[in-house]
């Protein structure tokens, strides 16, 4: 994977005050992405000095005037929404975010209704659709299409207890659904790899399908430096048709924190992939947060991501 740009490609400095929600904006990170008509739309985690947590959409280095407007979320006492994954799904725009809420973390899904003649392509409001269950989750993301006639949703439980922090996780399991509304688990489909660089693990961006199955990149993570966690990207091939199986998983992470915006921010050593846009040309971009606290961009191509998962090729 190639940085591009070398320097982060957005800071908190490209976040415009937006009072009375956002002043002097703290970080920027873990953006969804998708590709709309040819133009790549973000959608930011943006946090202030309050620690509040607004999403706020983007294209091209501009960024909205306004938070996006988060519409009818029916979750109890939500702390923060957080974390967007982004999918276009029959020319509809689809949003899980992660939810901070009094009862444990949650997975809600939305769709993106804003007026797409502002320019936003309609990421400026979000309308909540469902939660994906009520236990507690995180790394929520759904699939481009349906397979056998149903929705899917990959997540990441967590039930792992941290001392001092949230439950975390080290097993992705894949959800299905028939209207959106209410899922049903499939099955487990890949766990962690202790004392490897992704003992615990976590979906990225959407999946996309190839000729060898659904591509996937996902966070992994590594606990084993004492204090120090180190968040990195990799990618595995799921069956196309049962997304349960695993075809092939890269041996090396593709993208591990090395930049200096990477390795120091709010929470170092961490690039945490979140938006993946595939260009006309063949070229994939893969969005991610930088130690939490800035966006990165990553290129690559498809047949490199699966000569990854091959075992092949990771030099950055
Ligand atoms: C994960 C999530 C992400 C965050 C990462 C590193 O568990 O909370 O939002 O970027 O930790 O702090």
């Amino acid at each position: 994977m190639i940085r591009r740009p070398e320097r982060p490609l957005l800071t908190r400095d490209d976040i415009p005050d937006m009072p009375p929600e956002i002043r002097d904006a703290t970080s920027v990170f873990n953006p969804g992405a998708v590709l709309v008509d040819g133009t790549t739309h973000l959608l930011l985690r943006v946090q202030t000095r309050g620690r509040r947590t607004f999403l706020v959409p983007a294209h091209d280095g501009r960024v909205a005037p306004r938070p996006t407007v988060l519409r009818g979320l029916d979750a109890g006492t939500v702390f923060h929404v957080y974390d967007p994954r982004v999918t276009r799904l029959d020319h509809r725009l689809l949003v899980v975010t992660a939810l901070d809420t009094d009862r444990g973390g949650r997975l809600a899904l939305w769709e993106a209704t804003g007026d797409r003649a502002a320019g936003w392509a309609g990421l400026d409001r979000l309308d909540f659709i469902a939660l994906t269950g009520d236990h507690d989750t995180r790394n929520g993301v759904l699939f481009p299409r349906q397979v056998g006639g149903r929705y899917l949703l990959l997540e990441r439980p967590n039930r792992i207890p941290v001392a001092g922090g949230p439950p975390t996780g080290d097993a992705v399991e894949l959800l299905a659904s028939d209207d959106l509304v209410t899922w049903q688990a499939v099955g487990p489909v890949f766990g962690g790899r202790p004392r490897f660089w992704d003992e615990l693990v976590g979906p990225g961006p959407p999946p996309v399908l190839t000729d060898n199955g659904w591509l996937l990149v996902y966070h992994g993570v590594a606990t084993h430096f004492g204090s120090a966690n180190i968040y990195q990207a990799g990618c595995l091939l799921l069956d196309r048709d049962d997304p349960t199986r695993v075809r092939a998983r890269c041996r090396d992470n593709i993208l591990e924190p090395r930049r200096n915006w990477e390795l120091a921010g709010q929470v170092p050593n961490v690039v945490f992939p979140s938006g993946m846009t595939m260009q006309a040309d063949g070229a994939v971009r893969i969005y991610y947060g930088a130690a939490d606290t800035c966006v990165g961009c990553a290129q690559t191509t498809i047949d490199a991501l699966l000569a990854a998962c091959g075992g092949e090729g990771a030099d950055s």
